[in-house]
């Protein structure tokens, strides 16, 4: 085992710039007495995985409700993908992603799935975006605020591996500026008047700067919204609430009220 993991832990970082004489390698490595047990377990779920496909049930291994998931848990030395965006303050940023103990191939390529081999899958705010077999991207055109990056790793025949039923993954979180103005909200969050009181009690709803949050306010009579500091006022009334749309710029901790019940139903806090 202590072969392996020195073949599989040298590997792969040769295999950064020489990729086709490291893919070589990784195959000796396979083959190799030490390396079977990886294939064989690798096998065994793509097994497992054609016969879900066909309808039936097997028992006796472990299962994951999502069979797009090949699970590497049994494999010696997992791989794992690590990520640093960097936004550029002109609506894009920069991935950077480490990768241990994956060799990336060609989006195309074809054969058996390995278990240290694929590529990359980014999604941004859980939609995919691009498909990766190399570890420096640029994100453009994104829409201002916090946007959540993921890239994972992918076998060669577009599924996911796994470990113990989670994706391989890493993720980060984005503020981006200079972008295009967001359309939608990317935090949001609702409010109940009812009868005088704000249903579940007064709440503090936390953000960061440079989010864009819509606040939906119900009541069961007529009055106004304000938004202290922010100074946004709308109109509430039975079947019309009012929705608040705010670019969390100003930093603090601010009141809104009902204008002329005058009682606070809700404070925003931005941090
Ligand atoms: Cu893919």
């Amino acid at each position: 085992m202590i072969d392996l993991k020195e073949k599989f832990t040298g590997g792969p970082r040769r295999v950064i710039s020489f990729f086709f004489i490291s893919s070589v390698l990784l195959i000796a490595a396979c083959g190799s007495e030490n390396g079977n047990s990886d294939i064989a377990a690798l096998e065994d779920k793509n097994e497992e995985t054609d016969h879900d496909h066909s309808g039936h049930d097997h028992g006796g291994h472990d299962h994951h409700s999502d069979e797009d998931l090949i699970d590497l848990s049994s494999v010696t030395d997992p791989p794992n993908v690590s990520l640093i965006a960097t936004p550029d303050n002109q609506g894009g940023v920069r991935l950077e992603i480490e990768l241990d103990n994956f060799e990336l191939v060609p989006l195309d390529a074809k054969g058996e799935n390995q278990p240290r081999e694929g590529h990359l899958h980014v999604e941004l705010d859980g939609k995919m975006v691009a498909m990766l077999s190399e570890k420096n991207h640029y994100l453009s055109d994104l829409s201002n605020g916090h946007h959540e990056i993921a890239v994972s790793l992918s076998a060669t025949d577009h599924r996911s591996f796994s470990l113990n039923g989670e994706l391989i993954e890493d993720t980060a979180i984005v503020m981006i500026s200079g972008g295009s103005k967001a359309e939608v909200p990317n935090v949001s969050f609702e409010v109940e008047i009812l009868e005088g009181k704000v249903k579940d009690g007064l709440s503090r709803f936390e953000v960061s700067k440079g989010d864009l949050v819509e606040i939906t306010v119900y009541s069961d009579k007529s009055d106004e919204v304000h938004l202290h500091v922010y100074d946004n006022m709308v109109n509430v009334g039975p079947g019309t609430p009012a929705v608040i749309n705010v670019e969390a710029t100003i930093p603090g901790i601010f009141e809104a009220e009902l204008h002329s019940a005058g009682f606070r139903i809700f404070e925003l806090q931005v941090s």
